[in-house]
């Protein structure tokens, strides 16, 4: 099962990272190259999905990826069309950050029953949408309103509340293509006051960044546009991964 394991790479300290693939922007040529990169850097998972797909690539994008590679394959829906039978897992996204009924339990009430009969791994999921600097494709769909980044303490209590509402992740997103990263203030407030996985994404588009993450208390980084122009990222971020994880290790040996 997907979740178990991630909880069993948290338990051993092993940062982990996922490659998110918009299946809009890849033609098949391009695909196979992602994979091979990321079979190379040893990515852990790959998230499909989007807040907006205009396609309909996403079940030839999921099975190609299976195909190709032992990679688990998590749907990251923007909407209940984006539910796929040959994906490993399912990130059951509740907007908890927003006040929009829908993106709170509305669409999971519409996308319950078709994600039971594909027989997914259902991993709950609080999805805490941080301002990015600019409006985002998902601040603008989810008709919600960001948490400003200088305000670490509203996510702190937002995703308290998530796990105490028994939400097995929490996830810190800037949004894809965000100017501005979460803030490593806000990852750190958020990582010492929950014990669920703390996903963080949007906006990453270094080694170092995505260190600076992992440092502050990611424990899986989500990474997407930047790896879209330039896939040898992936390398640069899964040994920041590698780095974060040993100087964690080392910390509690002395
Ligand atoms: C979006 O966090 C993900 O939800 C990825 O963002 O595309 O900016 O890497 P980027």
């Amino acid at each position: 099962m997907i979740y178990s394991d991630i909880i069993s790479k948290k338990q051993e300290e092993k940062k982990q990272f996922a490659v998110l693939i918009d299946p809009d922007k890849l033609e098949e040529k391009l695909l196979f190259q992602i994979i091979d990169h990321a079979v190379i850097s040893k990515v852990d998972f790959f998230f499909v999905g989007g807040s907006l797909l205009t396609s309909n690539n996403l079940d030839f994008c999921i099975s190609n990826i299976k195909k190709n590679c032992d990679i688990p394959v998590l749907l990251f829906p923007g909407s209940p069309m984006q539910i796929s039978s040959h994906a490993d897992a399912i990130l059951f996204i509740s907007l908890i950050s927003g006040r929009n009924p829908e993106a709170l339990i509305g669409q999971h009430v519409i996308a319950a029953p078709y994600i039971k009969r594909a027989n997914l791994e259902t991993i709950s999921t609080g999805y805490i949408l941080v301002d990015a600097g600019k409006p985002t494709t998902v601040s603008y769909l989810s008709n919600s309103f960001p948490i400003p980044n200088d305000k670490p303490e509203i996510a702190v209590c937002t995703a308290l509340a998530g796990e105490m509402l028994g939400l097995k992740l929490i996830y810190l997103d800037a949004g894809s293509g965000a100017k501005n990263a979460v803030p490593p203030e806000m990852i750190s407030g958020v990582r010492k006051n929950i014990s669920v996985p703390l996903m963080v994404g949007g906006g990453i588009n270094s080694g170092e960044k995505a260190l600076e993450a992992y440092r502050a208390g990611a424990d899986i980084l989500v990474v997407g546009n930047a790896i879209e122009k330039n896939y040898s990222l992936m390398k640069e971020i899964s040994l920041a991964a590698k780095s974060a994880s040993q100087t964690l290790k080392e910390s509690y040996q002395n």
